[in-house]
């Protein structure tokens, strides 16, 4: 019997991209472990990938291209070959092209693998150079990221294993545990050396509960909380002015704006004492080496990315970043000296380009959204709109349109690929090789291929050369191996990968890029921002242009970001729909909705295999405080129905006091055909986006809850 261990990477769109040690025999993965001499996930792997095998040999998976014969969404198919599916694609989309032009298809796309050669990028090229519809990709931090390069640039921030020299931790809309559980120990670390661990979060979760300090929260209010900070911090003095007077610019002005944000102001915005956000304050400035950690979730409001923007100048006022262990940790992944330019190819684009976002999937297919030409084909891969995206019943009215060409290329029949036209068979990453960055840690990972592809499924590499192919482009760059591709997917030369050979990559399965040790880690003792004045800038200079969107978020494409003008200081804009700024609303809908992650799913992914679905629940849960629950005669593991004036989805109730009253929790991932049966939480979700980066705003909604 052959028995080998091959090292591996978690392709999941998670900050921890764990290295992975999989048991082959005979050519099959029969066991996936967490490989103990990684020093940040440390042999340790979570509920949703612990069985990782049994995805792969899932008898749910695609394993051959299928082609439609029933009604649109009737998930009814036959088994055709790929050069029958590969000629039908490529005659759609040249009569498509030839009679309404390339804008008419709109690639759809996100991090299902989050590989460098597979993941965010790998259609990029090619739709490019067709001249399709930009697809602007905004629904994960996007508002957060334009915020914080508005603010201190693209730096990693604090290392995440520094975190062990951190005296005070704040998790700011993050729930560790669930969403970045490798961290924890560092944390713990710290709890250990004596670090205060505060959480604010609406709802008490599991890692609020193991904090020394829960700070409950109104969602979409912090950005009230971090702009009184700010006042108490500069009116007591707690500021740390050889720091800012250094490495800083538009203190003064910035004080000013922050006059108004008193904590009388904050508590009746966010619900929080005046005497708690007094003592956080105090706490945190008067603290060395505290350090805050932003959730994405902190965006997904209305006014998120100002609260990303008064968050991110916290640690320059009080000179946090002086210290190891203090500052700021957003996403790391800007250390990594990824060929941005070389994956997306934006010069391929022709000079006139259209963008859609992903947020406006459902009126973009629709009539909602006038599009001259309009949407005839759409080709979704690493994505699941229909599950992750607002507006869902537009989505799959548009999806229904019989006059769309959906192509989707995936592992299972989810909500989306039964919409399809054509269904081609993915590899999942036991079966595919490739090299991975990290938004969570300072390792450059390496994922070997374990086994054979079941099937005929190919990695996303395979499909563009194949589609490439079909469609008669014969430019080299096209049809390189999945070897060079990732020889050409970062840039050798910068100094953080100095004494990185791939050879040794591949061998050991992680490296830690060539920085500075996590016990000495201080990037900006000195100031050093990578912005353009090379401060800390309270006053951004990059507000001139408009609200942008990080290019990371949009191919490269540069032109017509219609940005709308941007407050070069920070501020707070409330949640569009709380009983404070929508009353009217609240009378009919008094609840505010939260939609974060579900710990054993991955967004939707594993929202059909029964390990995980045993531990998520079968159905939709939603999470009630007992006082909202009791005037409405729910009870614990009552059937419900969430609804508002958009839509409605049935659940059942769970009871708790660990979510504050007047707040409901819906944590995403089900789907509509396997556990949920029927509309989920996008049914509901608002369409807007929030104030910076298109980010979108689906923590940021009333509802009222029924039982059924
Ligand atoms: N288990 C699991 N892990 C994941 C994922 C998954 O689906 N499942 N998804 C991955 C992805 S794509 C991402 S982007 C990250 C996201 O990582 P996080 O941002 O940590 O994830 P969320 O669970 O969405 O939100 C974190 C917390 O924010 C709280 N919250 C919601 N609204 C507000 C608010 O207005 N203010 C405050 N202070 N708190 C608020 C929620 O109650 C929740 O506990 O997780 C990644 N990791
Ligand atoms: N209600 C609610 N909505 C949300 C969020 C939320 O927290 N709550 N989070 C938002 C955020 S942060 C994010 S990042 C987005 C995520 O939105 P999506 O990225 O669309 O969601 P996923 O569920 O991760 O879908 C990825 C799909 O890719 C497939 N896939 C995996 N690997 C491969 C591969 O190698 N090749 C191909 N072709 N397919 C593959 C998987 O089977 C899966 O169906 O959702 C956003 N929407
Ligand atoms: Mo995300």
């Amino acid at each position: 019997m052959a028995r080998e261990v091959v090292i591996g990477a978690c392709p999941h769109d998670c900050p921890d991209t764990c290295s992975i040690l999989t048991t082959v025999e005979d050519g099959k993965a029969i066991a996936v472990r967490g490989n103990p001499d990684h020093p940040f996930t440390k042999g340790r792997l979570c509920v949703k990938v612990n069985d990782y095998q049994n995805r792969v040999y899932s008898d749910q998976r695609v394993l051959y291209p299928l082609k439609r014969v029933g009604p649109k969404g009737s998930g009814q198919f036959a088994c055709i070959t790929w050069d029958e599916a590969l000629d039908e694609i490529a005659g759609r989309w040249k009569a498509i092209i030839a009679e309404s032009g390339a804008k008419a298809i709109l690639p759809y796309s996100y991090l299902g693998t989050q590989g460098i050669i597979n993941g965010l990028n790998v259609g990029d090229p090619l739709f490019n150079k067709l001249g399709a519809t930009v697809c602007e990709r905004t629904f994960c931090d996007s508002g957060a990221c334009t915020a914080y390069m508005m603010t201190i640039g693209h730096t990693p921030g604090v290392d995440p294993e520094s975190f062990v020299h951190s005296k005070y931790i704040i998790l700011w809309a993050c729930n560790t545990l669930s969403t970045n559980s490798h961290h924890w120990p560092f944390i713990e670390q710290a709890k250990r050396n004596g670090a205060k661990l505060v959480v604010i979060d609406p709802v008490r979760t599991r890692t609020a509960r193991l904090a020394d300090w829960h700070i409950p929260i109104r969602p979409g209010t912090d950005g009230a909380l971090a702009m009184a900070m700010m006042h108490i911090i500069i009116k007591e003095g707690l500021t740390d002015r050889d720091y800012i007077d250094k490495h800083t610019i538009g203190f003064d002005e910035l004080a000013v704006r922050c006059e108004a944000y008193t904590p009388e102001f904050a508590s009746a915005e966010t619900g929080i004492p005046v005497e708690d956000i007094l003592k956080l304050t105090r706490e945190y400035a008067t603290t060395p080496a505290a350090v805050v950690r932003i959730g994405v979730a902190v965006e997904r409001h209305a006014g998120g990315g100002q609260t990303v923007r008064a968050i991110a100048c916290l640690p320059a006022l009080v000179g946090a970043w002086k210290h190891v262990g203090g500052g700021l940790l957003q996403l790391p992944i800007w250390a990594f000296p990824v060929n941005w330019a070389g994956l997306m190819r934006p010069d391929l684009q022709p000079e006139s380009m259209r963008v859609v976002n992903s947020w406006r999937l459902g009126p973009a297919l629709t009539d909602e959204m006038p599009l001259d030409p309009p949407i005839r084909a759409l080709f979704v891969y690493n994505a699941n709109p229909m599950a992750m995206v607002s507006q869902q019943q537009t989505i799959e009215r548009g999806l229904a349109r019989e006059d769309l060409f959906t192509v989707v290329s995936e592992h299972f029949l989810t909500d989306t690929a039964r919409y399809a036209d054509i269904v081609l068979p993915a590899t999942t990453q036991l079966e595919q090789e490739d090299i991975m960055f990290s938004w969570g840690h300072l390792y450059l990972s390496y994922n070997n291929q374990a086994i054979a592809p079941l099937g005929e499924a190919v990695p996303n590499t395979e499909l563009f050369r194949r589609l490439a192919k079909a469609l008669g482009i014969d430019d080299p760059f096209f049809f390189r191996s999945d070897d060079e591709m990732i020889e050409a997917s970062m840039d050798w030369s910068s100094p953080v990968l100095a004494g990185i050979t791939l050879d040794e990559l591949k061998q050991k399965g992680y490296m830690r890029l060539t920085m500075d040790a996590a016990d000495s880690w201080a990037p900006h003792r000195d100031g050093n921002f990578p912005t353009a004045s090379g401060k800390c800038e309270f006053k951004s200079s990059l507000s001139e242009g408009g609200n942008f969107v990080v290019p990371l978020f949009r191919q490269g494409y540069g032109g017509d970001q219609a940005g709308e003008p941007v407050d070069p200081l920070p501020h707070y804009l409330p949640p569009n729909e709380s009983r404070r700024t929508a009353p009217a609303l609240a009378e009919r809908f008094p609840l505010s909705l939260i939609s974060p992650k579900s710990h054993a799913f991955m967004n939707s992914n594993y929202g059909n295999l029964p390990a995980q679905v045993a531990q998520a629940g079968e159905q939709q849960a939603v999470l009630l405080h007992p006082e909202d629950a009791a005037p409405r005669g729910i009870g614990a593991g009552t059937p419900i129905r969430v609804f508002n004036e958009r839509g409605a989805f049935e659940a059942f109730a769970t009871l708790s006091a660990d979510v504050m009253r007047g707040v409901v929790v819906a944590p995403a991932g089900f789907w509509q055909r396997s556990n949920q049966r029927g509309p989920t939480v996008h049914a509901l979700t608002p369409p807007a986006f929030a104030d910076l980066g298109r980010a979108p705003t689906f923590s940021d909604m009333l509802v009222d809850v029924a039982a059924a």
